[in-house]
Parts: structure tokens; C-alpha cells; sequence
């Protein structure tokens, strides 16, 4: 049919133009690869035109990206949902591993997280917790070359080729700006790059070179990581000096149903709060701002209710889960804690391995050099997390 010669014909085109636009000897691009077909083709042509790029080299680049079924394995939910459980979920980021490794990183970078928190506002406990539940420190950033784990996503997975075929453009902004060639970033299965797991489209927009050697580096160096996330915080709202979250309990015959509903945002102003029978554990709330409702379920145990406060909400802008912003939390106040006081867990339970004995305790609190290894075998982190939409 006439279309479909025309379409023949220009692929073939197009794979000229990725061949000559390899290097020559290279070997052309395989008759099925990305680069031939229509689709991706109408995507390369857009995004040129938007932004002033030249085809040829988005075409050879994405002639040589992989389709990784794995990646669509990875992001695909299961079929049947599983049951979700905050203690099987905080247990993978509050054990004795994420605590040592995150003691030493703060020491390690005491003044770079001190200079982030002038600047930016946001204590180096909740940089470190982002960077814990992240990469565990950039020691587990993801092996995903990031261009096919992006093209896989934006052009073989329709549920969410939106969100990943801008971010499939804007890696190819960033490569240009940077000067590195499109396939030269490494992550996690969804796209999220180096040690703060930052998509293409949120190091363009937050990055920070913040060790000030001239160029954003998330492939190794944490100082830029460390100024970046707190930059993130700060520009989506983070406010200093006012709580994150706060543990709660109902009065008998409250319903938190509604209250929950409301959504992440926090929008419940205390006396909402309190007529609906949410009372703090002792004292007093610890701020008179509005809040939301958190559920943390676990099966077979008390689901636990908090309050999240602005700065909650704010770590939810980083992923949009409770289950996430919690965790950076409690593993945060459990740094913060073993930093300050190591023997005052502030109503947080210690993690499990940490909290057999105080001479064990102690033992490890002031070997800060050299932090207690992990009895478990490490959890893969960032492939289990949501894929977060920034
Ligand atoms: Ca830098």
C-alpha cells in the first residue's frame, strides 16, 4: 500500500541517517531497532524541533539503545496487589547497615551537609535520609544504561509513555548541556540517575553543582548530591525549624476514614484534628499547622496514624508515597538521634540488629569510623521503590 511504501521508505532514510551519523565501520542499526521505527521517529522529529537539536545524532543514539525487558518487568504492578506492610516496608531502610553507613556518610561530609542546611534551610538528617532509602549512599545507584531503560519505557510500556518520553527528551537536553553523550548515564530501571535518583527532567530543573568544580556529577560525586536534593527540598517548599511529622492516637470510636481521604496534602487544621478525636501521644502538638492523616498499616498489627505537616509533603515531592516520606523520616530521626544522643530513640523504635544490648550499642555509637556491618543480606532498594512522577 502507498503508506506503507512511503513509511518504507522513509525508514530507510532514517537508518541512513543513523548509520552515517555512527561512527564509520560501526555497524548499522538492526532493522528493528528504535531508530526505524515510525513511532520513535515522530517523537525524534518533535523534540528536535522544540528544542533546536539536530535528528541525526538522536537517531544514531537511539539505534543503539536496547529495548530491556526487564525494565518492563520491573515497573509492570502486579497483577495481584499485595498487601501492603509498613513494617515490611521500613524494615528494608531502618537496619543497622542504612544507620552505620549513613553515620559515617554524615561524618564524611559534615561540612558539605552543615553548608546545604545554611543555604538551603534542610537539616543534613533528611538529605541523608533521602540519600539512605535512595542509593544507600550511592552504593546502590542502579546498573540501567538510563537511554534504554528510558526508550524501553517511552516507547513499550503505554501506561506511562507520557511522563518517560519527556524524560526521554529531556536526557537528550541534558547530554547536549553537559556535553556527555546520551548514553553515558547509568540508573535505576525508571530512569532516575546517580546518588539522589534524580530524573533527567529534575537534574535540569534542581541540580546544583554544589562542590563547585563546574559540573553536575551524580555519577560520583556526593557533594553535588547533597546540595541538589536540598535544593529540591527547598524549591518545593521545605520550611526550616517547623516538624515533619508526628505520631498520634485515636480517641476510642474515631474514624480516620474521612480524614485520610483528604489526601496528602495537609489540609486538617487542629481543631478538625481534634473534634475528630486525633489526640497527640503526650503533651501537645508539636505545631499548630495543618497536617494530613497517615495510615501505616501492617497486617496482623496495629496500623500506626501520624501527622505529616508541611515539610512531609514536602518529601512526598520526591516520591508520592507515605511509605517513602515515613522512611526518610524515621530513618532521618534515627541518624539524628544516634548522632546526638544514642541512647534516646524518641518514641521511633531502634532498628532490631542495634537494640540487643546497650553495651553492644555503645560499642558501635562511638566506633563512628568504621560503622557496624549489616547481618542481612542488602535489600535492593531502588528497584523496589514507586516510580516516582517529579
Ligand atoms: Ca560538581
Amino acid at each position: 500500500m502507498k503508506s506503507g511504501i512511503i513509511k518504507t521508505h522513509a525508514s530507510l532514510l532514517r537508518q541512513g541517517i543513523a548509520c552515517l551519523a555512527l561512527a564509520l565501520g560501526a555497524a548499522c542499526a538492526h532493522a528493528d531497532d528504535y531508530a526505524m521505527r515510525e513511532d520513535v521517529s515522530a517523537f525524534v522529529e518533535e523534540i528536535a524541533a522544540r528544542n533546536g537539536l539536530e535528528t541525526a545524532p538522536i537517531y544514531a543514539a537511539l539505534s543503539r539503545a536496547s529495548h530491556i525487558p526487564r525494565v518492563i518487568d520491573l515497573i509492570t504492578p502486579p497483577a495481584k496487589r499485595g498487601v501492603r506492610s509498613w513494617q515490611r516496608y521500613r524494615n528494608q531502610f531502618l537496619g543497622s547497615r542504612h544507620i552505620g553507613d549513613g553515620l559515617s556518610t554524615w561524618a564524611q561530609y559534615e561540612n558539605e551537609l552543615r553548608r546545604a542546611e545554611q543555604q538551603y534551610g534542610v537539616p543534613p538528617e533528611i538529605i541523608l535520609g533521602i540519600l539512605g532509602v535512595e542509593t544507600i549512599y550511592g552504593n546502590n545507584k542502579g546498573n540501567f544504561e538510563t537511554l534504554s531503560a528510558l526508550a524501553t519505557l517511552a516507547f513499550d510500556y503505554p501506561p506511562r509513555a507520557e511522563l518517560f518520553r519527556g524524560e526521554l527528551e529531556s536526557l537528550f537536553l541534558l547530554a547536549r548541556e553537559q556535553g556527555r553523550p546520551p548514553s553515558s548515564y547509568v540508573g535505576s530501571y525508571a530512569g532516575a540517575i546517580g546518588w539522589p535518583q534524580f530524573l533527567p527532567s529534575s537534574i535540569r530543573r534542581y541540580a546544583v553543582d554544589f562542590s563547585g568544580d563546574g559540573k553536575i556529577d551524580f555519577d560520583s560525586d556526593g557533594v553535588d548530591a547533597i546540595g541538589s536534593i536540598a535544593n529540591y527540598l527547598h524549591m518545593h517548599g521545605w520550611t526550616a525549624g517547623t516538624p515533619v511529622a508526628v505520631r498520634v492516637r485515636l480517641v476510642p470510636g474515631a474514624n480516620p476514614a474521612p480524614l485520610i481521604e483528604a489526601g496528602i496534602e495537609p489540609r486538617l487544621s487542629q481543631a478538625h484534628l481534634l473534634e475528630a478525636g486525633i489526640r497527640p501521644l503526650s503533651g501537645a502538638f508539636p505545631s499548630a499547622n495543618a497536617a494530613t492523616l497517615v495510615d501505616l498499616e501492617t497486617p496482623g498489627m496495629e496500623t500506626e496514624y501520624w501527622l505529616g505537616y508541611r515539610n512531609f509533603y514536602v518529601i512526598t515531592r520526591y516520591n508520592r508515597s507515605s511509605f517513602y516520606a515515613m522512611a526518610v523520616f524515621q530513618l532521618a530521626s534515627a541518624l539524628r538521634t544516634e548522632k546526638t544522643s544514642p541512647f534516646n530513640h524518641d518514641g521511633i523504635e531502634p532498628p532490631a540488629p542495634r537494640a540487643k544490648s546497650a553495651v553492644t550499642r555503645k560499642a558501635s555509637a562511638s566506633a563512628k569510623t568504621k560503622p557496624a556491618k549489616a547481618k542481612k543480606p542488602r535489600k535492593k532498594a531502588a528497584t523496589r521503590k514507586k516510580t516516582r512522577r517529579r
